[in-house]
């Protein structure tokens, strides 16, 4: 088999989405998630740039060699831009060939290791009732599990806060320049152990709660959130540092028994080297999309077992489908699965992008369809242009840029 066609197509049904679509002479297709929020079309021209002329001609088989060419031919390694265009070209080739193969791609992965994959969705609120009433909402839809983000006394926008799963901040962030978000954290510090009261008084011990920092904290200060937090028993708390600073988590880990999650700006294996052989971490982040396809993913994977941490797959909304359909094969398949973000699409996206996964009352399967089971309405994506959007910029309140 050769490829004999590849394309990148932009598409903004709400927000913009980057997929690579594969041709072989056999007439089977593979497609790809390469979005990176806030960077896309830097992806899309490094694929149609520089990648796509390399592929023409190639055998779709040869995964591992196209992987291994693409990341070390091009001598410049690692990064998000890079590392999501080989990502797409790596899940459009394990889609064809769990196509040629008849297969849903969970069973070139070793097969299914449970019946379905365990989600969390997202609750926010302005303030504590805000919250309640969204994490009643996530409860009557089925998720197992949810992560709380509120709004804090005294700032304006806060991170997560609109979250909720329907993607309503998706057309606030189309301007040609970033919106300004604002951040005091020690205000955060004194306000988040009594969110979890809350949802703990209204909601019971059992309901697994999940946390996202978002970067924000000094080593010293998360490892004193993450102490506050112990009596709430969190499922994790993610991201209470800047995930470049691998050492950080080493004290953060001294003074806490809050499990730790860390990784969806990770983008190669060596970002987590040490974290996971120091067992400083519980839960990997990375996104199939951002971290270079399925096989590094499942490579990750499979280092993280030895040292008994677990998956948390990133699934936010600016994954696409295709994307989201890559990371449940994988959910399905890996022996240390732990949880998947889910929140759902806009009913548009779902038209963009039908597919066989399946959600039901909080729990996804990827379904049975030769693949991952994505498949990609071009006529549609075309009637939806690519929109300038940005992800925000975050301020102190004297004006100094913090981490978003
Ligand atoms: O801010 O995907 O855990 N999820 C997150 C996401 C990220 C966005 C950035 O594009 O932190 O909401
Ligand atoms: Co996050």
């Amino acid at each position: 088999m050769k490829i004999v066609d590849a394309k990148v197509v932009v598409t903004s049904p709400g927000r913009n989405f980057v997929t690579l679509k594969i041709t072989t002479d056999e007439g089977l297709t593979g497609l790809g998630d390469a979005t990176l929020n806030g960077r896309e079309l830097s992806v899309a021209s490094y694929l149609q740039d520089h990648v796509i002329p390399l592929l023409i001609g190639t055998d779709p088989h040869r995964i591992e060699d196209t992987w291994q060419g693409l990341y070390r031919g091009a001598y410049w390694r690692r990064g998000p831009v890079t590392m999501a265009a080989i990502a797409a070209v790596d899940v459009a080739l394990w889609d064809i060939k769990a196509k040629a193969a008849g297969l849903p791609l969970y069973q070139l992965l070793g097969g299914a290791s449970r019946e379905r994959v365990g989600t969390y969705g997202h609750a926010s609120g302005t303030d504590i009732p805000e919250l309640l009433d969204s994490v009643r909402a996530r409860i009557a839809e089925g998720y197992p599990s949810i992560r709380i983000q509120t709004g804090v006394p005294g700032l304006k926008a806060v991170y997560g806060v609109h979250s909720t799963g329907h993607d309503g901040d998706a057309v606030a962030h189309q301007q040609a320049r970033p919106m300004v978000e604002d951040w005091d954290t020690a205000a955060y510090m004194r306000h988040i152990p009594e969110v979890f009261e809350a949802v703990r008084n209204e909601f019971g011990p059992e309901l697994p709660l999940l946390h996202d920092a978002h970067h924000r904290l000094t080593p010293i200060q998360a490892a004193r959130v993450a102490k506050d937090l112990e009596p709430y028993r969190l499922f994790w708390l993610e991201d209470c540092t800047p995930a470049e600073d691998q050492e950080g988590l080493r004290l953060v880990r001294q003074h806490t028994t809050t499990p730790l999650a860390i990784g969806e700006v990770f983008n190669t294996v060596y970002d987590y080297q040490t974290l996971i052989s120091e067992k400083l971490i519980d839960y990997v982040r990375s996104a199939v999309t951002h971290f270079g396809g399925v096989s590094p993913l499942k490579k990750l994977f499979d280092f993280a077992a030895q040292h008994q941490i677990k998956s948390g797959i990133h699934g936010p909304e600016d994954i696409s489908p295709v994307g989201m359909a890559a990371a449940i094969h994988l959910d399905l398949a890996i022996h240390n699965f732990g949880i998947q973000e889910y929140s759902g699409y806009t009913q548009l996206t779902e038209e963009v992008f039908p597919h066989a996964y399946t959600f039901t009352n909080g729990y996804l399967h990827p379904g049975e369809a030769p693949g991952i089971g994505v498949e990609l309405n071009e006529d549609l994506a075309a009637a939806h242009e690519y929109k300038a959007a940005y992800l925000p910029v975050n301020r102190l309140q004297d004006g100094t840029v913090h981490d978003w």
